[in-house]
């Protein structure tokens, strides 16, 4: 890193230092006084039913803003929509057919540009297609595809016809794709020969064909091709994409839905036990995410080339790539593939080619493109960014400001949403033209959210304090249950705290009231009787000069309860040694207090996490007891917490000392 870009990153990580937002920035901005946060506080019903009836285009109006039956809500009872309507064809006849939905970019470079309506007209024969195959209102659809157009066309196509989307990741495995097939008895699956990543095919039909033969509600497939590798097709079950739609007409009138149908099932990422289908419907879904897309991101429809990085395959896909996006008319950018291929600038280039605004990643990808270092933003011209967000974990003040100075150029507020698959749209955020920020903080409830922090008997903490982090009241994109479970769903969510959602974060509010999250709280630890969290430990060793990422655990001890096990990925250049162990241990005693201190310190070249990037902590304290791993079909790169064992164990002082 150039010398002075060094310094101003030191001098901009000075402990409470704030970020208001710029002149420039309040001159255009949507949002920049209080006075639609007070208007939502007053009237949390009828705000959102304002922004209903402004955001969203309804075949029969609601006559219900919200019947709230805890733990069970519905919103606006008796409306009628489509949601596939609200993206598409209203857009269209609006006479905005020619504007770009998304510029898509393929890994291996080939690219696609997709109008509004040349989109409309995908998604009808599609529709058209499912139709075909057999699907009907409220069947359930499997979709198992890389990040080609043909995924947003998928969700976009079921939603028109009113079948219930289920897309699980690509890189998940066979069994994953069994158990969730087989717990929302899908009819169909829309799958691929395969999807290119880091310059490889990705094999999704031959996995697929795994988890087919223990899925017997699937009837028939349909294959998208990509890859063009040959892959083996079941004959009477197997359909190809281009034998099937293309044909179709292109004309699917909109099948008008109920506020409340069932839009998808997604189920969560898995990090503790046993995956959840979680339920999400219509109306209030789309009303919330088409609002939150707006005002979080500061939207200029005509102007905005809006990137959100994820994976279609977990929530931020399905909420700002597809519905939300999409509702509000945006152009957006889709990219296949892996950010280091062919080179470790690739969202660079595209961020530059593309002249992209908005620019949405995770935390875990922030702190990835630190690690390779500022060589590679510096390659590219990316000034046309005007507004970064982050989404998935706590971000650290230290990748917060390298993200505001070498990726935003110090001119970019930084958005720093909290939300969850549950909560279906962004809940605590900063509005860019309005929320002085700091870095670390998502800082407050968006207008119309009840947000709090209860201590373990559900009482409120106040201000300063901190907690559990509750919602206090519901809100229109909230998950309905869990897909067959509803007792799981009260207990998981409503059990612990009376009247209140219990998100299974911890938090702390400061004396201005800012929320700050610590990461879950089942991974919180108890050493020698004090609760640390890992977020905090994890925060304290990236703020170490030769640390790029880490993890934490708390590891069964015979002493102490509970010890820190810790696993650091270093920085490019930095050599692991006995004096740097010794070196963080003190530095974590110093920032924290010295019962933070890791007890073990393990350097590895990576670290197990989900495919939406969160660090599976459960299988990083299965390694530090030497267990026996639990489930790892979540896991992006299932070797990586092989490896992490074997290294684990034959470290000096990696068993009990
Ligand atoms: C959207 C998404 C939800 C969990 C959530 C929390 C963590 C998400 C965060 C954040 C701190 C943020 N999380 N955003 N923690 N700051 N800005 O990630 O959904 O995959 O269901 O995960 O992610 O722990 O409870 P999901």
């Amino acid at each position: 890193m150039a010398d002075d870009r060094h310094d101003t990153i030191e001098s901009l990580l000075v402990e409470g230092r704030t970020y208001p937002p710029s002149a420039e920035f309040v001159a255009g901005a949507r949002v920049t006084d209080r006075a639609m946060l007070e208007a939502a506080d007053a009237d949390p019903e009828g705000f959102w039913a304002g922004q209903a009836a402004e955001l969203l285009t309804w075949f029969e109006p609601w006559h219900t803003v919200c019947e709230w039956d805890l733990p069970f809500a519905t919103w606006f009872v008796g409306g009628k929509l489509n949601v596939s309507y609200n993206c598409l064809d209203r857009h269209v006849e609006a006479g905005a057919g020619d504007k770009v939905a998304y510029h898509w970019e393929g890994e291996p470079g080939d690219t696609r540009t997709i109008t509004y309506a040349q989109l409309l007209d995908e998604v009808s024969r599609l529709a058209n297609a499912l139709k075909a195959l057999g699907v009907e209102k409220g069947d359930r659809v499997n979709v198992y595809l890389g990040m080609v157009p043909e995924l947003p066309m998928a969700l976009l196509a079921c939603a028109r016809i009113g079948a219930v989307h289920s897309v699980v990741f690509g890189g998940f495995s066979a069994d994953s794709l069994r158990d969730r097939i087989n717990d929302a008895e899908a009819k169909v699956l829309i799958t691929g020969d395969g999807a290119w990543r880091r310059g490889s095919v990705v094999p999704l039909k031959e996995t697929a064909d795994e988890a087919l033969a223990e899925c017997p509600t699937i009837e028939k497939v349909l294959v998208l091709q990509r890859t063009a590798h040959g892959v083996p097709m079941t004959e009477g079950r197997d359909v190809w994409w281009h034998d099937l739609v293309p044909a179709q007409s292109d004309d699917c009138p909109p099948e008008p839905m109920d506020a409340e149908d069932l839009l998808y099932l997604l189920y969560t990422s898995g990090t503790t036990a046993k995956p959840k289908g979680i339920m999400h419907t219509t109306g209030g879904y789309l009303t919330q995410v088409a609002f939150t897309h707006k005002y979080v991101f500061d939207l200029r429809p005509d102007d905005d080339v809006y990137w959100c990085a994820a994976d279609v395959g977990w929530v931020t896909g399905h909420s700002y790539i597809v519905y939300g996006p999409l509702t509000n008319q945006t152009t957006s950018v889709m990219y296949e593939g892996s950010p280091d291929h062919p080179d470790k600038d690739r969202f660079w280039s595209i961020v530059a080619k593309y002249g992209v605004t908005i620019l949405y990643l995770a935390p875990t990808a922030i702190r990835t493109f630190m690690k390779w270092g500022t060589e590679f933003p510096e390659r590219h011209d990316m000034s046309s960014l005007r507004l970064l967000g982050s989404v998935g974990e706590p971000i650290n003040p230290e990748a917060w400001v390298w993200y505001w100075e070498v990726i935003g150029g110090g001119r970019c507020p930084i958005v720093d949403t909290w939300w969850q698959t549950e909560t279906g749209a962004i809940m605590l955020s900063p509005l860019p033209g309005l929320t002085t920020l700091k870095p670390g903080s998502a800082t407050f409830p968006l207008p119309g959210i009840g947000a709090d922090v209860v201590d373990t008997d559900g009482a409120s903490v106040g201000v300063p304090g901190g907690g559990y982090l509750v919602l206090t009241r519901p809100w229109p994109s909230m998950l309905r249950g869990i897909w067959g479970d509803p007792e799981r769903y009260r207990d998981t969510y409503w059990a612990r705290f009376d009247g209140k959602y219990f998100a299974g974060d911890g938090v702390k509010r400061d004396d201005d009231g800012y929320f700050w999250l610590l990461g879950r709280v089942d991974d919180v630890m108890l050493v020698s009787g004090h609760n640390i969290s890992t977020a905090e430990v994890e925060h304290a060793l990236v703020g170490h000069h030769a640390v790029a990422e880490a993890a934490v655990v708390g590891k069964t001890d015979a002493t102490s309860g509970q010890a820190v096990a810790a696993f650091v990925i270093l920085k490019a250049g930095v050599e692991p040694s006995e004096a740097l162990v010794g070196e963080l241990r003190d530095h974590v005693g110093n920032a924290i207090g010295p019962i933070a201190k890791p007890k073990t310190i393990l350097f590895t070249e990576d670290l197990p996490k989900t495919r939406s990037g969160k660090i599976m902590r459960r299988l990083l304290k299965d390694v530090s007891e030497d267990k026996a791993l639990g489930d790892t079909t979540t896991l992006a790169d299932p070797g990586v917490v092989e490896s992490i064992k074997s290294r684990y164990l034959a470290q000096p002082g990696g068993d009990d000392e």
